[in-house]
C-alpha cells in the first residue's frame, strides 16, 4: 500500500518529473534546452558539468538537466540518472563517424539500473545540414526497434528553428498522460483485489469456525 501511495503521489503531487537530455559534444543539447525554455536560440558554449531548468507543459513541471557531453565528462552521467523519469538523447545527424560511440552510450545508459523504467526520446538534431542522417537511418544505426523493454522515441529536428522540437514535446507529454492513466487503472484494481482477498479470507475464517463448532471442538479465531 505505501509504494502504490508514493506512486499515486508521484502523479498528483506537485512534484517535478526529472528529465536529463544526453548526447555527445556538440550535438545540440543545451540549445535543444533553451529553445524548449525560451523559443529563441542562446549563444552556447560546451557545456562543464551541467544546465538545469524547470519547463511547465500542460501544468506538469519537468526538471530538465543537460549535461556536458565530453568524453571525460561521460564517466559522470550516472550521478545524475537517480529518479529520471525520461531521458532525451540528442544527436547531431551529420556526425556519421561517431554515431556508433552514441549507440554504446545509448546501451550503456539503459543497461543502468536507476533508468530501468525511464522513457527515452531521441532528437534527431542537425537536420537543416545538407546530407545529415535521416531518424530511420540513425534509428537503424542505432538498432532502436531492439530496445523492448521500455517507451521510445525517434524525433528528427533542427535546434536552430525550433522545428521538429514540439513533435518531440507532444510525445514526451501523451507518454506522460498515458503513463498517469495506466498508475492509475494499476493501482484501482491492486486495491480491489487487496480488498477482495479481505474479504474471502474473512468469509474462508468464518466457514472454518462455523465447522470446527459443528464438529464438536472449537480451537477459536480471537
Ligand atoms: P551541446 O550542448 O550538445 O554540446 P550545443 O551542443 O547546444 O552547444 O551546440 C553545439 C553547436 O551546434 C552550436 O554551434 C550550435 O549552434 C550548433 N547547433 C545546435 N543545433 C543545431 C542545428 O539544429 N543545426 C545546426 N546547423 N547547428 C546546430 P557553435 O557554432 O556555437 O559551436
Ligand atoms: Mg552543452
Amino acid at each position: 500500500m505505501g509504494q502504490l501511495f508514493t506512486k499515486l503521489m508521484s502523479i498528483f503531487g506537485n512534484k517535478e518529473h526529472k528529465v536529463i537530455i544526453v548526447g555527445l559534444d556538440n550535438a545540440g543539447k543545451t540549445t535543444i534546452l533553451y529553445q524548449f525554455l525560451m523559443n529563441e536560440v542562446v549563444h552556447t558554449a560546451p557545456t562543464i558539468g551541467s544546465n538545469v531548468e524547470e519547463i511547465v507543459l500542460r501544468n506538469t513541471h519537468f526538471l530538465m538537466w543537460d549535461i556536458g557531453g565530453q568524453e571525460t565528462l561521460r564517466a559522470t552521467w550516472n550521478s545524475y540518472y537517480s529518479n529520471t523519469e525520461f531521458v532525451i538523447l540528442v544527436i547531431d545527424s551529420t556526425d556519421r563517424e561517431r554515431l556508433p560511440e552514441t549507440r554504446d552510450e545509448l546501451y550503456k545508459m539503459l543497461a543502468h539500473e536507476d533508468l530501468q523504467n525511464a522513457a527515452v526520446l531521441i532528437f534527431a538534431n542537425k537536420q537543416d545540414v545538407k546530407d545529415s542522417m535521416s531518424a530511420s537511418e540513425i534509428s537503424t544505426i542505432l538498432a532502436l526497434s531492439a530496445i523492448r523493454d521500455r517507451a521510445w522515441h525517434i524525433q528528427a529536428c533542427c535546434a536552430l528553428t525550433g522545428e521538429g522540437l514540439p513533435a518531440g514535446l507532444d510525445w514526451l507529454k501523451s507518454f506522460y498522460l498515458f503513463y498517469k492513466r495506466w498508475t492509475l487503472l494499476d493501482t484501482f484494481f491492486r486495491i480491489i483485489f487487496v480488498q477482495t482477498g479481505f474479504f474471502l479470507y474473512g468469509r474462508f475464517l468464518l466457514i472454518l469456525r462455523a465447522k470446527r463448532s459443528r464438529c464438536g471442538y472449537n480451537v477459536g479465531f480471537g
